[in-house]
């Protein structure tokens, strides 16, 4: 008898009934009218598969080649933060049922367990790490360096989350679990991070000591540069919740260093003025693949190809930042069309809104050359743990080997848009000629 269900809604289902309010709203939750997750997964419905007839699929290969390693299968377990809201086991979990299906983990930034304690869990199956690029470059260079110690194989960098999206079942239920601490592990466990913490406390408590000078004027200008000051994106959230249930946002902290450490946190987790210009200083950080993710748009793709990245990764975050977003699925074939049409080789990662194996076969079949599993393995965790994360897995790569042999495939390579047709309407993003970056055009 299966641990988990195998159909999508029912999955979920179950998984609200294992879960607090707050863990699920968080998970379940998405921008604003939520218009961007629906149109994910009804993007998938506009495509229909062609089977084709006498071929010999006795034997099949679902397997992948990404940066220098053969993957069993095309699956990604997606980085997701806070995964406790789903399971005290959180990422551990995650790590065993994905070791189990020989599965490559994206561990998160958001994680709740460091990551090498993750990494340990694998046991030698593979992980990429996911950044945020913090605001502060010594803190980021820390992160990735100890992803390259414990072994990833790959720096998935996210860019769509320079501030938090607007998210409405956390705003009404006033909970943000970053503000709380939640999911804030790779960076407590972080060197860098937590010399900033202490150099935080050490501030306030200075702050607060009484004076000793007799300038006045010269005490508060000390204590006015030494105060920390949360960046507009840690601004916008707190005060989207505040406004909604003031004094809500910090009641549960309490000590001083847990305090600070989510100060901090906040203020240090993004850096919206990142540019194009900044990537070359990422590239020095590291000899990892570097895979930029949140890409929708070809002339976004086609200047990361051109910048010398090793991936791209097409997703809008699984509807929760851009509310009234492109569908990640109807953004693929550009981005596909934009890397290879440049005559770059390089993996186009897939995510935000596959359900079952026969999403991501079509993903596959768009040019795709591996697909992340978000939700699905989060609800498998809230379900069973360890086990219900396998299982969902296993489910997935179950569904994707069947329908290539029913459609007469026998290989990844067979995948091809030829194999679907498209049925419906679609806005795509427009796809220009060069040059197209802004700041390019005279
Ligand atoms: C305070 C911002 O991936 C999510 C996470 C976002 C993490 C950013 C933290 O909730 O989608």
């Amino acid at each position: 008898r299966p641990t988990v269900p195998t159909d999508h809604d029912r999955l979920e289902a179950r998984a609200r009934k294992t879960m607090s309010r707050k863990g699920f709203a968080y998970v379940a939750g998405s921008a604003g009218s939520e218009a961007t997750a629906r149109a994910n997964v009804a993007a998938f419905d506009r495509w229909q598969v062609v089977p084709r007839l006498l071929v010999d699929t006795t034997e099949r290969d679902t397997g992948v080649e990404l940066f220098g390693r053969r993957h069993e299968s095309p699956f990604l377990v997606a980085p997701v933060g806070v995964l406790s809201a789903a399971h005290a086991d959180a990422d551990l979990a995650v790590a065993r049922g994905a070791r189990e299906q020989r599965v490559t983990q994206v561990i998160s930034t958001q994680a709740c367990v460091p990551m090498e304690r993750i990494a340990d869990e694998l046991a030698g199956s593979g992980h990429w790490f996911q950044l945020y690029w913090s605001s502060d470059d010594a803190l980021a260079a820390s992160l990735v360096a100890r992803a390259e110690a414990c072994g990833s194989e790959a720096l998935v960098v996210t860019l769509d989350t320079a501030y938090l999206g607007w998210r409405p079942r956390d705003l009404d239920l006033g909970h943000l679990p970053f503000a709380r601490g939640e999911g804030i592990a790779q960076y407590t466990s972080d060197p860098v991070f937590r010399a900033r913490v202490a150099a935080r406390v050490a501030a306030r408590a200075a702050d607060t000591a009484p004076r000793r000078t007799s300038s006045r004027e010269g005490a508060d200008a000390g204590s006015r540069t030494a105060r920390p000051r949360p960046t507009p994106a840690a601004l916008s959230t707190l005060l989207a919740l505040s406004r909604n249930h003031p004094g809500r946002t910090r009641d549960n902290l309490t000590g001083p260093e847990p305090r600070a450490a989510v100060e901090t946190f906040l203020e240090v987790f993004s850096r919206p003025s990142l540019t194009w210009d900044d990537l070359p200083r990422l590239r020095q950080m590291t000899s990892l693949p570097i895979v930029l993710k949140g890409i929708l748009n070809p002339d976004d793709a086609r200047r990361a190809v051109d910048a010398g990245v090793d991936g791209v990764y097409v997703s809008n975050h699984g509807g929760r930042q851009v509310d009234r977003s492109v569908a990640a699925l109807d953004a693929l074939p550009g981005v596909v069309a934009a890397v290879r049409g440049s005559g770059s080789a390089a993996p186009i990662i897939f995510d935000s809104g596959i359900r079952c194996g026969a999403d991501a076969f079509i993903a596959l079949a768009l040019g795709a050359s591996a697909v992340g599993i978000g939700r699905p393995h989060v609800y498998g965790l809230a379900v069973a743990g360890a086990a219900g994360v396998s299982e969902v897995l296993r489910n997935l790569r179950a569904e994707l080997d069947l329908q290539m042999a029913l459609t007469g495939c026998t290989s990844l390579a067979d995948l091809t848009p030829d194999r679907l047709v498209h049925v419906g309407t679609v806005n795509t993003p427009p796809v220009h000629t060069r040059p197209t970056h802004p700041g390019d055009h005279p």
